[in-house]
């Protein structure tokens, strides 16, 4: 395949903007689908999962191919609701370019700045498309508003709507000076309507100035000539999108097929191909040099994994991008991040789950490939001979934990079977058994997130499991100084045990972590039984004090002790610490600690004393509050235990019409009469065990 004419992207944005519906109709448009699939219906290529069909909204990242005027596009259609939209990083690492859509009522919202940010990170030129202009009270020239003030980035129209709300039928395309307008689906070309005429050559005059700005001799020349020719045009504007010096703004109403031919009249005339995009970067695992890998097709390989789908009955799928080298059928690669061997059977190319047979895969192709048994996401694949590793994918850490149970007893392996072919594919879902309490932890990044992965082992695993109220990640510390003795010393019968220790615990400040300094002179305690207090104390914070929880921002000094020539063991020296660091944390004040997290609630701005009043009311902190229009953004800290039930408590305050996102900030002291109702549960909990 041709590079130059590939071109790889990102579709993203805030939940329920149209992403998908644009997606689907692009692929409609350029003949790559018989039919237009309908998010409602449940019939789009991308929405393929069971779950995304059940609640109508993307769930995971899914790629589909068509072709377009003798061009390869791939679109990557992605996630933008909250619990979700983590995974529209893997999209973004791998495209050259992002299409970022927003509502034509909302504009931007939370996952839009997300997305925005995640965009910047990779670097990505960009265009924004204002979608669904044909709902009531749709405006394009409000939303364009709301997007210059809130993004960062010059925003140029490069398209005026023609008609609004339900009579909204088309566009004006600023470079051609032409009307675009649609009916029945088919698109028509001609003049701008003399209500038009005015404001389109005002809009115009911005986006020749724009793209000119990049460059100072045809800045020049529109300046002296007062215009530059389509072509000049076209080729400053290409110029400035690359650089991102340009955001091209665009209308549409996806879901009837309005202005789609001139976004993919844009996607192939000024977004980058892959050889565009130039040289990648990455690291040789075995020295960690620097390698720099040409998008040459005989090159040597060099692949990203960005997208895992697990399977009960197809097995694993792996979703990747070329950067140099050819990758074929029936060959073996080299798991670089894994250093591991995997075997390549048939290639494809993916079209939300459907796969179309190819011999080989090229730079900048976007491929399939099932059945690698160690690859993850975020791995690279290349020749064994020349090993490379890129960047990886950085997903969040889990904000979220509940326990589970299963419904049937007996049925632990399954689930835990299930929850590991899950975690293949979402990496933003993790688990773990906590002995303390004999429970099965699932954490993810909200409560939707858990639900779902609850409903998917049910459907895909068929093992039933009920989840328990959600557990705070509390932490312990201390607030105080302490010194301690540990010691252990036991004698029956044949050899005993003996290791004595000085402990002195002290606090670090948030954040600081675990500090162990070894501060024995004169030999109290041999070298070689040094590491085994530092592990006796180590094991103990991990399994927690005060009440289960870890121990962190602690910095412990071992200063004195004694030992005994034959007694003496690792072991003795482990329990000794362990007893030592239990006594003394009890002395050294000891507190909780909770996560705060960071929470931005939109909603109608009448309702916003409620909002504000209910989030004092739990225990938040108001840090801002930006009027847009008629909706206002709040901005708080709130403790996570206080925001458990809050989508329900929203709903009802906003009449539905609120909306929240929230990420961990930071630790803080849990209060301590609420402490103390943590360490009366945990007591509670383990006296029953
Ligand atoms: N009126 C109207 N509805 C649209 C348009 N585009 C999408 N929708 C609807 O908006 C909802 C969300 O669309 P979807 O494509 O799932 O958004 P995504 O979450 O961004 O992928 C669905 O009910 C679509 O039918 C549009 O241009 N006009
Ligand atoms: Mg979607």
């Amino acid at each position: 395949m041709d590079i130059a004419k590939i071109r790889n992207v990102a579709f993203v944005g805030h939940g329920g903007v149209g992403k998908t519906s644009l997606v689907e109709s692009i692929l409609f448009a350029c003949g790559a689908t018989t039919r237009l699939g309908r998010v409602d219906d449940g019939t789009t290529t991308t929405d393929f999962d069971a779950d995304e069909i059940k609640r109508k909204i993307s769930l995971n990242t899914a790629t589909a191919f068509c072709d377009y005027k003798g061009h390869r596009l791939n679109v990557i259609d992605t996630p933008g609701y909250g619990d979700f939209v983590a995974d529209a990083r893997g999209g973004l690492r791998v495209a050259g370019a992002a299409v970022v859509v927003v509502d034509a009522i909302a504009g931007v919202q939370v996952q839009t700045e997300k997305v925005w940010k995640f965009a910047n990170e990779y670097g990505l030129p960009r265009v924004v498309v204002i979608n669904r202009l044909d709902r009531e009270r749709a405006d394009f020239f409000r939303t364009l508003e709301s997007l210059q003030k809130r993004l960062k980035g010059r925003l140029v129209p490069m398209q005026l709507p023609i008609g609004s709300e339900s009579g909204f039928s088309g566009v004006v395309d600023l470079i051609a000076m032409r009307a675009l307008t649609w009916a029945d689906g088919k698109m028509k070309d001609g003049d701008i309507p003399a209500d038009l005429a005015e404001s389109a050559k005002s809009y115009r005059e911005r986006l020749t100035e724009a793209s000119a700005e990049t460059d100072d001799d045809l800045l020049a020349k529109y300046l002296e000539e007062g215009s530059i020719g389509e072509e000049e045009m076209l080729a400053a504007l290409r110029r400035a999108v690359m650089a991102g010096s340009v955001v091209p703004v665009i209308a549409t109403a996806a879901s009837r097929s309005i202005g789609v031919a001139p976004l993919l009249d844009l996607i192939v005339k000024e977004f980058p191909s892959p050889a565009d995009s130039g040289e990648t970067e990455g690291v040789d695992p075995r020295t960690k040099a620097p390698v720099k890998r040409a998008p040459d097709p005989k090159a040597p390989l060099c692949a990203l994994v960005f997208k895992t789908i697990s399977d009960p009955h197809v097995g694993k799928l792996s979703i990747f991008r070329i950067y140099s080298g050819t990758l074929r059928s029936d060959s073996q690669v080299y798991n670089a991040s894994r250093d591991s061997r995997e075997r390549i059977g048939h290639l494809g190319w993916l079209s939300g789950k459907t796969q179309k047979p190819v011999e080989s895969l090229g730079p900048g192709e976007i491929g399939v490939v099932a059945k690698l048994k160690d690859t993850l996401t975020g791995d690279t694949l290349c020749d064994e001979g020349q090993p490379v590793v890129l960047s990886g994918i950085v997903f969040p850490e889990p904000a979220i934990s509940f326990a589970i149970q299963p419904k049937t007893r007996g049925d632990e392996d399954k689930i835990s079977t299930a929850l590991q072919r899950m975690a293949e594919e979402d990496p933003t879902l993790h688990h773990h058994y906590d002995p303390e309490t004999k429970q099965l932890l699932v954490s993810g990044m909200g409560q939707l997130h858990v639900e779902v992965v609850v409903e998917r082992m049910k459907r895909k695993y068929n093992v039933e499991v009920s989840l328990l109220p959600p557990r705070i990640p509390y932490k312990e510390t201390v607030k105080g100084r302490a010194e301690v003795q540990g010691k252990y010393k036991k004698q029956t019968g044949g050899r005993g045990q003996y290791g004595d220790t000085w402990l002195r615990i002290e606090p670090l400040t948030r954040g600081g972590g675990f500090e162990f300094v070894d501060d024995i002179f004169g030999g109290a305690i041999p070298r070689n039984f040094i590491p085994s207090v530092e592990k006796g104390v180590r094991d103990c914070m991990k399994r927690g004090i005060l009440a289960g929880y870890p121990v962190v921002d602690l910095k412990i000094t071992l200063y004195d002790g004694s030992y005994h020539d034959v007694d003496s063991s690792d072991m003795a020296f482990q329990i000794a610490a362990s007893m030592g660091l239990q006594k003394g944390f009890m002395e050294a004040r000891p507190c909780l600690l909770e996560p705060v997290m960071n929470v931005e609630v939109t909603g109608p701005a009448e309702g916003a004393g409620d909002v504000i009043g209910d989030l004092n009311g739990r225990r938040g902190r108001i840090v801002g509050m930006e009027p847009d229009g008629d909706v206002v953004a709040v901005r708080a800290q709130v403790p996570m235990s206080e925001m458990l039930t809050y989508e329900s408590a929203l709903r009802s305050m906003t009449g539905g019409r609120g909306g929240y996102s929230m990420e961990f900030s930071h630790y803080e002291e849990l209060p301590g009469q609420l402490a103390e109702k943590v360490v009366a549960a945990y007591r509670a909990e383990k006296e029953k065990h």
